[in-house]
This record gives structure tokens, C-alpha cells and sequence, in this order.
């Protein structure tokens, strides 16, 4: 694994976990953490469970007991990373968003497209479709449930950067990031939106703001927390992004993604309105799934709470008795485990590269609306 910090963490976490719960056909060996801070790195990986470390990403390429290279890094090194492992003959794991470009994310799907000719995987990160009510979600809905899909309402609120001196952390500079709230929260809610209805958006208008435009640079940062110095330095990527869509099958739909919604820490959230039902999920209640089913007696119907914690609900059955819930962590864990089984049998991984530079041409259609003054954009399609 490449980078140790919030995502390395969570992602650790995770192949540690997956084959303790999971039948899986393969065990992770968890060889060798990299980072470019010898000191800090050796810290990590004693806390994190790997056995060596590694402070120069290429060596893991020369390594034979490297099978898989997990890229837990910020977007400005996903692409040099992920095609050089792929060239490699190593398998891929990449965080979300796949690239900070379209062209990047091209050639990443050119590069698996190469390496799925020699029988080497690749798979990007979108670990929320692995929340147990998502993933009945996309079931209900595909076995028409909600009937016809009218309205998705995608939103990502966050608030912490609502402080203006909030330290200018890596997330917050376009040739670290590539984007701001849009890439990093809004390229999970499309994802979402486009996984639970099993269809694409086609083309979008849009607009972005920033409200703080300087803050102080960072002195240490960690994760999502971080302390400033006395300098000062422009914020590069948008604070928040708001847009409509069009969906191929006919939907319409409104997303918003923001890091200034102030009280707001992790509200994924998506609703779902059909000729027949309707579906809503928030991330801020992550084991229920709200349904509301419009052949019901008016009398009686209501938007009902499903508690999405029953041995035949999606992933729920590896875990507690129902009732007893998961939590943000096991999102990747399932995500591990679903990849390790898809190695072990030689299916293909979803959601694949393919589906990242699907995601990207969306995120590049939104920047280019909002910069245009919310002009529309087409959205171009991308074969699976
Ligand atoms: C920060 O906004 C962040 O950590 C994202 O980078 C993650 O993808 C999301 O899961 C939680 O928030």
C-alpha cells in the first residue's frame, strides 16, 4: 500500500478484517507499507499491521512479494502509480477520485485494459457502494420496486473548512487534488447515484463557488486535521459544487456537494423518486434504507424505516445478529473482501477503471459548465 494517512488507515483496517469475517479464496498478505517519510512510515506500519516499509513507491514494483499495489495516495500521483504497477504485472487498487484529469484517467483505463490481456486486475475505490442500504438500493430498484426512476437527489455535506483559518491542507489545492468538493465528495454521490439506478448521467449545468480564498498554509496536517502557520497561500479548487442532470434513461436529477454546510460532518445522501416508490438514504443513518411503496393504502402509507441489518441483506450477514449495525470502516472492508474474491476467482472487479473515467468525464463536464457560466454539457459515453 502506498500513503498511510486517513485513507491508508481505513484501508488497512480493512485487509486486515476482510478474510476474519469473509469466505474469501485468498489471504492478503499485508507486505509492505510505502511513504516518503522513513520514520513516519516505520510508525504507520507498525501501527497499521504491515511487515516492512518501503520509502520509494518504485521498489514495490521490483518486489515478488508484491501481488497488489493499493494506492491510498492524493489524486496528483494516482496515475504515474497505478500504470507503472499495471505495466508491472501488479494488481490496482485506486483510491477515488481515479485521476485529478480526464486524459490521466484515460490512460489508467488504457493501462488496465493492457493489463487485463495478461490476467492483472484493476479496481477503483468508491467504497460507499458497499454500505449495506445502498447496496439493497440498487437491488430494489433494479428488481422495479420504485418502478420508472423520475428524480435522483444526490448531496455530500461537510463542514470541515467552514473555519476560514482552516489550514490550506493538500485537499484544497487543484495540482494536489484536482478539484475541490467536486472531486473528492461530489465524484461519490454521482457514483452513487449512477450505481443504485444502474443507469448514466448524459449531460449536466453547473456552478461552483469558492468563499474562502486564502488561507494559512498548513504547518502539520493529518488527515482531515490540521494546524496552520503565520502564511498565507489561494485556495485552487472549488469549496462547493452544485449542478442538474440528465439521465439516459429519462431521470432528472440535482446534486450538490460542499464542505461548508455547516453542522453537516458526513451527510451522504440520496433519494430515489419512481412511478411506484421511492427510496432515501442517508450516510448520517447508515444502516437504514427509508421506503416508500405506492401500492400501499393511501391510509396507511408512509415512508417506513428499513433496518438494513438482516442476515439477506446485502454484506450483513457476515457480520452482528440484526439490529447491532455497521459503521463507516466496514465499508472497506467489504470493498477488500469483494476484491479479493474477484482475484481469487478471476471475475472482474467493479466498480472497474473504466467507471472512474465514466465518473471524471462527469467531474470534468461540471468544472467546465460552471466555469462556462452553467452552460450545458454533454457527458460522452464510455464503453464498460
Ligand atoms: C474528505 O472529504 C473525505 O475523507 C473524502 O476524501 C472521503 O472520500 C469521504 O469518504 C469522506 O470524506
Amino acid at each position: 500500500m502506498v500513503g498511510y494517512a486517513f485513507m491508508g488507515a481505513a484501508h488497512s483496517q480493512a485487509w486486515r478484517t476482510a478474510g476474519r469475517f469473509f469466505d474469501l479464496p485468498v489471504e492478503p498478505d499485508m507486505a509492505v507499507l510505502c511513504g516518503r517519510d522513513g520514520d513516519a512510515t516505520r510508525s504507520a506500519a507498525a501501527k497499521l499491521g504491515w511487515r516492512s516499509v518501503e520509502t520509494d513507491w518504485k521498489q514495490l514494483l521490483t518486489r515478488d512479494d508484491v501481488q497488489l499495489i493499493d494506492i491510498c495516495t492524493p489524486g496528483d500521483t494516482h496515475a504515474e502509480i497505478a500504470i507503472a504497477a499495471l505495466d508491472a504485472g501488479k494488481h490496482v487498487l485506486c483510491e477515488k477520485p481515479l485521476a485529478n484529469t480526464v486524459d490521466e484517467a484515460r490512460a489508467m483505463v488504457a493501462a488496465a485494459e493492457r493489463a487485463r490481456a495478461r490476467g492483472v486486475h484493476s479496481m477503483v475505490g468508491f467504497n460507499y457502494r458497499r454500505v449495506p442500504a445502498i447496496a439493497l438500493a440498487r437491488q430494489l430498484i433494479a428488481q422495479g420496486r420504485i418502478g420508472e426512476v423520475r428524480h435522483v437527489r444526490g448531496t455530500y455535506l461537510q463542514d470541515w473548512i467552514v473555519d476560514p483559518e482552516f489550514p490550506l491542507v493538500w485537499r484544497l489545492q487543484k495540482d494536489k487534488a484536482g478539484s475541490g468538493a467536486l472531486g473528492d465528495i461530489g465524484a461519490h454521490v454521482i457514483d452513487l447515484a449512477q450505481f443504485v439506478t444502474g443507469d448514466r448521467l448524459t449531460g449536466v449545468s453547473a456552478l461552483t463557488e469558492t468563499f474562502v480564498k486564502q488561507r494559512p498554509l498548513p504547518a502539520a496536517s493529518s488527515g482531515l486535521s490540521a494546524s496552520g502557520s503565520t502564511e498565507r497561500g489561494e485556495v485552487t479548487v472549488d469549496d462547493t459544487a452544485l449542478f442538474i442532470g440528465r439521465f439516459g434513461g429519462g431521470a432528472v436529477a440535482g446534486f450538490e456537494a460542499t464542505r461548508f454546510a455547516t453542522g453537516r460532518k458526513n451527510a451522504l445522501r440520496l433519494e430515489v423518486n419512481g412511478s411506484a416508490g421511492s427510496l432515501a438514504f442517508d450516510f448520517e443513518a447508515m444502516n437504514e434504507l427509508s421506503f416508500f411503496d405506492g401500492a400501499e393504502d393511501p391510509a396507511t402509507a408512509g415512508f417506513r424505516r428499513i433496518l438494513v441489518t438482516e442476515p439477506t441483506h446485502p454484506y450483513a450477514g457476515a457480520w452482528w445478529p440484526p439490529g447491532h449495525g455497521l459503521g463507516y470502516e466496514h465499508t472497506f472492508t467489504h470493498e477488500i473482501a469483494d476484491l479479493l474474491r474477484d482475484l481469487g476467482t478471476g471475475a472482474e472487479p467493479s466498480p472497474s477503471f473504466a467507471d472512474g473515467l465514466q465518473v471524471q468525464l462527469v467531474l470534468d463536464a461540471v468544472a467546465r459548465s460552471a466555469e462556462a457560466g452553467s452552460g450545458w454539457q454533454r457527458i460522452e459515453e464510455v464503453n464498460d
